[in-house]
């Protein structure tokens, strides 16, 4: 699958200002900074299509994206951002829980990680979260320009075992939002799940 036509369709401040769900949709979740607007717009070839920043917590809303009038891209508010006050962290939290147990148009949540970094608590958290709700996801340890190609492998095995401790089994990428080819993979995995929809 190539993506053809991208473009922002609205931010949802909550689950009720989601669009109608007619449409199959995939999004992206994951800390704070970890790279998920990168990431769509390397997907999409756009460089400014998702908004991008140094500064975590950049994402606060759901936003939405329109692909090839065809499907739905949702950049998530990324967790684990501390600047932000407990109160609201737990209203994310909650929100987001509701997003992702609720929308009937979800088919797929891509869940970045950090290639460098070993899950944080959080992420163990939200993994098993998915894992439990039977949530279908798939796992992308982003940033990988970022560290050589043994220890890419080796970032592999120690995520691959994590997960098997969690008893969990679901595919694995690994991917740099600035060398776009990594994402074929992930794309065309993607596209299964948008054209395999019934909505
Ligand atoms: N080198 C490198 N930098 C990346 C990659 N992905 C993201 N970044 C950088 O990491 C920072 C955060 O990226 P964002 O895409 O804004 O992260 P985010 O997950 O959307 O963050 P929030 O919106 O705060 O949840 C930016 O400075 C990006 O340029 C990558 O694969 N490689
Ligand atoms: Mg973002």
């Amino acid at each position: 699958m190539a993506i053809t036509k991208a473009a922002y369709l609205l931010s949802a401040p909550d689950l009720s200002f989601c669009p109608d769900g007619n449409l199959p949709e995939i999004c992206f979740a994951g800390r704070s900074n970890v790279g998920k607007s990168s990431v769509i717009n390397a997907l999409t070839r756009r460089k400014n299509l998702a908004h991008t920043s140094n500064t975590p917590g950049k994402t606060r809303s759901l936003n939405y994206y329109l692909i090839d009038d065809a499907w739905h891209l949702v950049d998530l508010p990324g967790y684990g951002y501390a600047k932000i006050s407990k109160k609201e962290q737990s209203r994310w939290g909650r929100e987001m829980k509701r997003y992702l147990l609720e929308r009937n148009a979800l088919q797929l949540v891509v869940v970045l990680l950090d290639v460098r970094h070993a899950p944080s608590a959080l992420d163990e958290e939200f993994l098993f979260f998915l894992g439990e709700n039977g949530i279908p996801f798939c796992i992308v340890q982003n940033k990988a320009d970022k560290i050589s190609k043994s220890r890419l492998m080796q970032q592999k095995a120690n995520i691959n075992q994590l997960l098997k401790e969690m008893n969990i089994d679901v595919p694995l990428f690994q991917s740099s939002a600035i060398i776009p080819e990594t994402l074929d993979e992930l794309l065309t995995f993607i596209g299964e799940y948008v054209q395999d929809a019934k909505l």
